[in-house]
This record gives structure tokens, sequence and C-alpha cells, in this order.
């Protein structure tokens, strides 16, 4: 019988290979493991168990939460509030910081995520998914604020996402390129399925929310055209399409065949910077992305450099193949200055 790599095995030996580590990351990222694990199980059991549905409440975004927003925020807090490794979490589903109570220790890591990403897929069986980034607390012994978040994308120490679609898997980086582990429910553990994931550098895929033409910027307006244009355009080939409102699943595409991904700035989202949030979707999907040799920017500028002034800021978000990417990038450098 052949035994495969599993998550806590492949955690443990990276571990080891960082001097001065005192396991205390392990443990936490072992701790996040098993909270996608029961997330993993609390979706699939679905209308069974009656989670389905909208909760009656909205997050501070103003969006109407979902059962399992609330359940699975509660899984991750539960999960990870006890082991003594946190300072404090932060989440789409919340409107402050959650810092570590008082009867439990407190440790050197914050982790912020979005724990149902895409959930209003949820309802119609479509792919969903956990994102998460674990931050280190600067300021030992403070009692931990929102300040402490306010740390760009380059200091992430590891960036993860799990998707709960056809089976479930876990994708990771901790800086040294990004693994893929499915879910092997008969013994309970991720195994190591998608070693060293990357981006080809030339696509034929993209991804947008067509509905928001109207509103797009001159360069995106522009870049989409042109792959519309198709092989007797100026692309001089022909895309495909796909958009399923489920950033977990549209990343994972582009991690497992290449495509761009684009959540642009547009007129109507202009007022509020963008429509995804900066610290628990773009910034952990910028890292992953950059890892896998993909490019992350919001169009003006690399997602991971961005200095947060906000829990749930927004920026806009365009990722996936580099070559892709940065022709949308030079699009909007043509526009700068320009008037709209
Ligand atoms: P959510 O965190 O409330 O689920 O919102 C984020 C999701 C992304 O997964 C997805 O890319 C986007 O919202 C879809 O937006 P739209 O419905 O405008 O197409
Ligand atoms: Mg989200």
């Amino acid at each position: 019988m052949h035994l495969g790599t599993s998550i806590t095995q492949f955690i443990i030996e990276e571990q080891r290979h960082i001097q001065g580590a005192t396991g205390d990351f392990t443990s936490l990222l072992n701790d996040v493991v098993t909270a996608c694990k029961v997330i993993s199980n609390a979706v699939s059991k679905g209308a069974l168990v009656g989670v389905m549905g909208s909760a009656g409440s909205e997050n501070i975004q103003g969006e109407t939460q979902k059962q399992l927003d609330v359940i699975t925020n509660e899984i991750m807090i539960r999960s990870n509030e006890w082991a003594g490794h946190l300072a404090a979490m932060a989440s789409e589903e919340m409107d402050d910081i959650y810092p570590i109570p008082a009867k439990y220790p407190r440790g050197k890591y914050l982790l912020v995520f979005d724990p149902l990403d895409g959930s209003s897929n949820v309802d119609v069986n479509i792919s969903v998914g956990t994102i998460f980034s674990i931050l280190r607390c600067p300021g030992e012994g403070d009692a931990p604020s929102a300040q402490a978040f306010m740390q760009p994308g380059t200091k992430q120490v590891c960036a993860g996402y799990a998707i709960y679609g056809s089976s479930t898997m876990l994708v990771l980086t901790t800086g040294h390129g990004v693994n893929g582990f499915t879910l092997d429910r008969d013994i309970g553990e991720f195994i190591l399925t998608h070693p060293n994931m990357t981006i080809p550098a030339d696509t034929k895929e993209f991804a947008i929310n067509a509905s928001n033409q109207r509103f797009w910027e001159p360069a995106v307006q522009r870049y989409v055209d042109e792959c519309l244009a198709g092989k007797s355009g100026p692309r001089a080939k022909d895309f495909n399409m796909r958009w399923v409102a489920s950033m977990v699943a549209e990343v994972h595409r582009i991690l497992t065949r290449g495509g761009i991904f684009m959540y642009p700035l547009d007129s109507k989202l202009k007022q509020q910077g963008g429509k995804l949030r900066l610290l628990y979707e773009a910034n952990p999907m910028g890292m992953i992305v950059e890892q896998a040799g993909g490019v992350a920017w919001t169009g003006y500028e690399r997602i991971l450099d961005i200095e947060p002034t906000g829990l749930h800021q927004r920026v806009p978000v365009i990722l996936g193949s580099k070559n892709e990417v940065e022709t949308v990038v030079s699009y909007h450098q043509e526009t700068v200055g320009k008037a709209a």
C-alpha cells in the first residue's frame, strides 16, 4: 500500500528547515486545517442539517449573511482560539477584531479569514471555500488592536484556502511555493496530491463579471474587447470565458490550468475602492498566485505592497497568468493621467 504525504507530515518537515522554529506555527496551521475539515463536513451536509439560506442578519459590509457564513465563522474561532498560538483574529463576518479571550494563553500570531467565500453560491451547490492568512503580531505583550493587522501582504507568514468542491482540497503557501492537498474522507487527512503548483505565463481564459461592463474603466474595457475579438483581433487568438462568482473556485482553476481573474475598479465601486477585501481575500490569494509564478495587481499597483488602512478595506483585483495580467496592467498605465 502506498502511503501519501499527509499535510501534518508536510508542515512538520517544512518547519524542520527553519532555524529556531518552536513548532508553534505548525500547531497553529494544524488547527486551521482541522477547522477546514469541520467546515467541509458542514457544507457537504447542506440541507440535510437545515443550514441553507439566509441567517437574517447583515455583516459590516451590508451583505446578507447566510446561515453557513455565521456557522463557519464560529467554527474558525472555536478551533483556533484555545491553543495559545494566536493574539487575535479578524474575519469578513465580524465588524471588529476578535482578541483571544483572557482565559486562554495569548500567542504571537494573527489569523485573518473569510470563513465561507462565495457563500452566495452555497444554496445552488457550487464550490465555495475558506481563505486564510497568517501574520506575526507586532508589539509582544501588548493587547492586540486592529492596527496590528495593518501589515502589507508581503508580511504574510502563510496564506491558504480550502475549496469545498467535487473534492475538498487545501492549497497552501508559506513562501516556498504552493502545494495542494486533497481530503481523503476515509482517513480524515489531507494528502499531498498537487506538489509545486504553478501558473502558466500564457492563457486563453479570462474571468470577469460582464454584467458590470458599462461601469468598467477604459483599460479593462480594451482588454476584454481584445479578448472577445479572438483570432482576427489584435490578440490573434480565441479566448474562453468563465465566471463562477466564487473567488476560490476561480483561483483554483487558474492554479490548475492558467487564466486571468478580474474584479477591477469600476465607476460603481470607485467610492468603496473595489469589491474584494484586501486582508482576507486579495492578500492571501495574491501571495498564493505569486508563489505559483503568477502576478496579482490592482491594475495600478502590486496587491502585496498595499499598506492597509482598514480591516475590511476593499481593493481591485487582477490576478493570474503573468503575461495576461501584465498586459492589463500596461493598459492601465497608458490611461494614468488621462481623463476617463
Ligand atoms: P463573499 O465573500 O461575500 O462571498 O464575496 C466575494 C465573492 C467572490 O468569491 C467572487 O469573486 C465575487 O464575490 C463575486 O461577485 P459578483 O456576485 O459581483 O459576481
Ligand atoms: Mg469573501
